[in-house]
């Protein structure tokens, strides 16, 4: 079996602590029982990665095994889940929906949450951040109603646990600090049931890790 490695921030401030995109390929990587490393980057080594050729945009995660190398999340997660059931099941329709919600989670479903994520996180103070803030709000509530319509009745998006929950956990975790996941009882508790799996939980200790390393540190 070659070896895995998936490259991390080494730290991040606490907004985004939980929430970098290697969680993402940790979780898949756990779900599918492969064993992994992490690689570990400062800002000062982005411009690298796209040096090297192994992320165009400097970004994490980049996925490294036996001289492959891939980047995009949802692609790196989408090819670990092509070869472990775990993740998708073998009926080749099954997988077809699978792969649909996938897209729908990072298409759909994350372009609202990113815009109101990155108008709180980073621009709250600006005075057009204030002006478009409601209206991507309900941009949000609309596609969360519709989303907790789909999974009304059901646990998962495609009657058991895929990779397109897994994306779709992670896509709804940027909106913790608001409300409006709680604000719809289906999709928290959609939300906590996938989280509650022991190789989520395993991927988040696994990112936090290092922060907590890197801060402990710091104050020495
Ligand atoms: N669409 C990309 C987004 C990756 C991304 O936004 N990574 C962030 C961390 S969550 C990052 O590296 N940000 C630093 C930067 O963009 O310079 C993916 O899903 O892999």
């Amino acid at each position: 079996m070659a070896k895995i490695t998936v490259s991390a921030f080494r730290w991040v401030p606490p907004f985004a602590q939980g929430l970098v995109r290697d969680l993402r390929v940790r979780w898949a990587l756990e779900e599918a029982g492969l064993a992994y490393e992490a690689r570990l980057l400062g800002p000062e080594d982005q411009a690298a990665e796209i040096q090297r050729g192994l992320q165009p945009f400097g970004q994490v995660p980049v996925y490294e095994e036996d001289g492959l190398v891939l980047f995009e999340s949802g692609a790196i997660v989408l090819h670990i889940a092509e070869r472990s059931e775990a993740l998708m099941p073998p009926d080749p329709r099954a997988r077809a929906r699978a792969k649909t919600w996938m897209f729908a989670a990072l298409n759909t479903i994350e372009p609202a949450i990113q815009q109101l994520a990155e108008i709180d996180l980073f621009h709250a103070d600006e005075a057009w951040a204030k002006m478009r803030r409601p209206g991507a709000v309900e941009g949000v509530k609309a596609r969360l109603s519709q989303l907790s319509g789909w999974l009304e009745g059901r646990d998962y998006l495609e009657g058991r646990f895929t990779a397109a929950d897994l994306l779709m956990t992670t896509v709804l975790r940027i909106l913790r600090h608001t409300d409006l996941v709680a604000q719809a009882p289906v999709l928290e508790a959609y939300r906590l049931r996938c989280e509650a799996r022991p190789a989520f939980q395993k991927a988040l200790a696994d990112q936090m890790a290092p922060f907590a390393e890197s801060e402990a540190t710091d104050r020495r």
